[in-house]
């Protein structure tokens, strides 16, 4: 036998190359010399400091899987993994930048952008000089982005683009904007800029969850945009093959929340003394770290499997639903179990567990909600589509 790691149980660290604990070292630094003295202050005043994009640029996190060329650094998909869980065991809402500027904007612009647009954008996308923003969600159509009405109409030298887009991460100071409407009743990508006419992104006040991260609606009226800035994908795949990648970082990033969540609360039940005793003594508070400690391992260890699979390239989007399904939730009711083993504390964001559970409900509902997962994987095992009647 060997001894047993109670924070690392089956041993993940040693499944990693050294490439891999390379990329989660520099991460993990960054993220906990960087972004933990930060984040209090920011999710207090709802403030996104947009020279963390700049920083994350410089250290190489953006757009980590893309080869060199393009701006990235050419990592495996373990690598952006492990990076996500970093910079998520501080905050979703960084996280969220990593995902959004790395697999919605920069994937897409890579796999469906012409030579010129990737040399273009790219480049500056990576070292987080721009911003970048991903708009599929309309007022109307969540969880449905098929019954879009955003559209564009072909005009001399491009097309005009109408519509609007909400809770789109990033919009109100995005340089660039990834925007996905219908021509003649198909999906096409398009790549709009701050400073086209017609174009306004307004922030949304007022969210409980995410607030270090800025969150906008899109309006766009008649925008015009060149036949060079069209993205060369059609229908749903295209949005869709963005979002697997994405979710496969939630993947990883929900579980460093929890592993935040679990390590505070096991902290605080040793250290808080009730009937004389730690509350770690006691029966319940230790069934509740077991249940913790059970659940992050094994999403970890199968988010490491999935991403295994997507660098060998023998993956499934039903694979991604289930994780991004089972971790999210997972990690949303250790979240709010941690809350409650602070007690009154627990409601303190100094204690920053009330904070990794109120983004965490934001999590388990972006990027396809529990439900909607749920869906996808019951569509997958009995072949009959429950989304609509
Ligand atoms: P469905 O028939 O399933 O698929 C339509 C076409 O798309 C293809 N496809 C994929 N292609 C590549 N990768 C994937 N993951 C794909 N999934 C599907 C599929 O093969 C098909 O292609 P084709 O050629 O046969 O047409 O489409 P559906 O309309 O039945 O889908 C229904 C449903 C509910 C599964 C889908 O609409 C869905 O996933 N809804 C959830 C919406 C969602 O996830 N929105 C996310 C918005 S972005 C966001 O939240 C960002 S938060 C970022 C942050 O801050 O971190
Ligand atoms: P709805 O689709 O209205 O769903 C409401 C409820 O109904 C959910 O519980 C859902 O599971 C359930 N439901 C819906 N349909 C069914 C069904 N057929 N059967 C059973 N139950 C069903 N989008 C972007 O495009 N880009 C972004 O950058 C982005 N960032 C976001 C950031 C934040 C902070 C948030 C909160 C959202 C963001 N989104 C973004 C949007 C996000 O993807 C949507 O909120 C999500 O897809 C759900 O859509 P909805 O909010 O319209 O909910």
């Amino acid at each position: 036998t060997i001894p047993f790691e109670w924070a690392d149980p089956l041993r993940l660290d040693e499944q990693l190359t050294e490439d891999e604990c390379m990329a989660r070292d520099a991460a993990r630094d960054y993220a906990q010399q960087r972004l933990m003295p930060r984040i209090l202050d920011a999710n207090r005043h709802e403030r996104f400091d947009r020279e963390i994009m700049r920083e994350m640029g410089t250290l190489g996190l953006l757009g980590p899987t893309l080869p060199e060329q393009y701006g990235g650094a050419g990592a495996n998909h373990v690598c952006y993994g492990l990076i996500a869980r970093e910079l998520e065991r501080v905050d979703s809402s960084y996280r969220s930048a990593l995902s959004v500027q790395s697999s919605l904007v920069m994937f897409p612009i890579a796999t469906f952008g012409s030579p010129q647009q990737r040399s273009k954008y790219l480049p500056r996308l990576a070292s987080g000089d721009w911003v970048g923003c991903f708009g599929l969600t309309e007022p109307d159509h969540g969880s449905d982005p098929g019954g879009m009405t955003s559209h564009a109409q072909k005009v001399r030298g491009g097309y005009r683009v109408s519509g609007a887009k909400s809770w789109i991460t990033h919009s109100p100071i995005a340089d660039v904007l990834v925007i996905w409407a219908k021509l003649d009743g198909e999906i096409r990508g398009f790549i709009l800029e701050r400073d086209m006419t017609g174009l306004e992104t307004p922030k949304i006040e007022g969210k409980f969850a995410l607030r270090a991260s800025v969150t906008g609606q899109i309006h766009m009226d008649e925008v015009f945009v060149p036949e060079a800035n069209a993205l060369l994908v059609e229908g749903l795949k295209g949005p869709f093959s963005c979002l697997s990648k994405a979710r496969y970082g939630i993947i990883w990033g929900s579980m460093g929340a929890a592993e935040f969540c679990w390590q505070a609360a096991r902290r605080y039940s040793l250290e808080r003394t009730q009937f004389g005793r730690p509350l770690a003594a006691n029966q319940l508070i230790q069934k509740k770290l077991a249940d913790m400690q059970t659940e992050i391992t094994l999403g970890l260890q199968a988010a490491l499997r999935l991403g295994r699979l997507i660098d060998a390239d023998r993956w499934a989007p039903e694979m991604v639903s289930l994780l991004k399904r089972n971790n999210c939730g997972k990690a949303l009711e250790i979240a709010r179990t941690a809350r409650d083993i602070h007690g009154g504390n627990g409601i303190v964001d100094e204690y920053h567990v009330i904070r990794h559970m109120l983004n965490l409900e934001a999590v388990n509902t972006y990027e396809g909600t529990h439900d909607i997962h749920a869906l996808i994987l019951g569509r997958a095992q009995t072949g009959i589509p429950a989304f609509t009647g």
